[in-house]
C-alpha cells in the first residue's frame, strides 16, 4: 500500500509503527494494539499523551499509556472469573492491518482494521474499524457493525493516558453527575464541584459529558470531546503506580486518565452499526 509522504513506517522490536509529520503536528500509531501513543500539535509542541518510559513497545503486554482500545468489554467486565478473559478485551493486544489511508485538508487520516474481532468471550460476527485524524485536532473512533444475524452487546473505551506536568495542579472541568467508585465497591456518589486529584481514583461517571478540559496550574491545557459514549472512566492510580511493572512509581504525578467509555452497553441488531468518539485539542 502506497502511504501518503506525512506517514513513514518503523519497524521496531518485531513492531510496525506509523509515524505522523504534517502541518498540524506529529502522531505515532503502534500497530500493535492500533495504539495511539503520541499527539504533539505544532502550535505549542507539547505531547498531549503520556506513555510510561517502562511500556512494552514489543508485543508482549498491552502498551502503558497513549490510547488503549478497551472492546468488547471494560476492565474485567466480560461476565467470567476476574482473569480469565484479558483485561480490557481483547483489540488491544493484537496486530492491526491498514485498511486505508487519506491526506486531506483537514489531516491525516487513517483507517485501520483488526486481525480478528470474535473471539472467547465474544463469539459474534461483526466489523471494527478505528480512524484516526491527525490533524489541528487528533479525533479517534471506534466503529463496531453487526455483521451476524443475532444481537449482541458490547462496552468499551479509549482508555486515554493524558500528559500533565503535575497532577497535583491539574483542575478537571466538565464533569458533572454521579460516579461508581471502584474503590468503595462501586458506591454511587457526586462528582467534586473542583475536580482534582488527591489519592487513587478510579471512578465511572455516569453522566456522558460531552466535553472536559484538563487544567494545568490554572491555564487550559487539553480539551476531551466524546461522542457516542455513555460515561466517562477517571483514572489515576497514585502510589498504586509502585505495584504496576510497567509504570515508574511517580508516573503517576504527570498522567492523568480521562476515558471515553460505553460501561452499561450498546447492543446491536444484525446489519447495526455504533461509533464512539474521542477528540484531543491542544489549549
Ligand atoms: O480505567 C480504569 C481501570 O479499569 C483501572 O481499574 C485499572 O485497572 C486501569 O484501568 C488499568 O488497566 P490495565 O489493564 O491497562 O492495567
Amino acid at each position: 500500500m502506497s502511504l501518503p509522504p506525512t506517514i513513514t513506517v518503523e519497524e521496531s522490536a518485531g513492531i510496525t509503527f506509523l509515524n505522523v509529520d504534517n502541518a498540524f503536528g506529529t502522531c505515532r500509531i503502534s500497530l500493535f494494539g492500533a495504539h495511539v501513543l503520541s499527539y504533539t500539535p505544532k502550535t505549542d509542541n507539547k505531547n498531549r499523551l503520556w506513555l510510561s518510559p517502562h511500556a512494552y513497545l514489543n508485543g508482549e503486554r498491552p502498551i502503558r499509556g497513549g490510547i488503549p482500545i478497551c472492546w468488547p468489554w471494560f476492565s474485567d467486565d466480560h461476565g467470567q472469573e476476574k482473569g480469565a478473559l484479558p483485561s480490557h478485551g481483547f483489540l488491544r493486544t493484537q496486530v492491526w492491518q491498514i485498511q486505508s489511508t487519506e491526506e486531506t485538508d483537514e489531516g491525516t487520516y487513517i483507517v485501520l482494521s483488526p486481525s480478528y474481532s470474535r473471539g472467547e468471550g465474544f463469539e459474534y460476527d461483526c466489523n471494527v474499524s478505528y480512524e484516526i485524524l491527525v490533524g489541528q485536532h487528533l479525533s479517534v473512533t471506534l466503529q463496531t457493525q453487526n455483521s451476524g444475524v443475532i444481537p449482541f452487546t458490547f462496552n468499551g473505551a479509549m482508555h486515554t493516558y493524558f500528559a500533565v506536568p503535575d497532577i497535583t495542579q491539574t483542575v478537571i472541568a466538565g464533569i458533572e453527575g454521579e460516579y461508581k467508585d471502584k474503590l468503595e465497591s462501586w458506591a454511587m456518589k457526586p462528582s467534586p464541584e473542583r475536580y482534582i486529584i488527591e489519592g487513587e481514583t478510579d471512578r465511572i461517571h455516569q453522566f456522558p459529558s460531552p466535553e472536559v478540559t484538563i487544567i494545568d496550574n490554572g491555564s487550559p491545557l487539553t480539551r476531551i470531546t466524546s461522542l457516542g459514549h455513555d460515561s466517562l472512566v477517571v483514572w489515576n492510580p497514585w502510589q498504586g503506580a509502585a505495584s504496576i511493572a510497567d509504570m515508574d512509581a511517580f508516573g503517576f504525578k504527570h498522567m492523568l486518565c480521562v476515558e471515553t467509555a460505553i460501561t452499561n452497553g450498546i447492543t446491536l441488531a444484525p446489519g447495526e452499526a455504533y461509533g464512539i468518539t474521542q477528540i484531543v485539542t491542544g489549549l
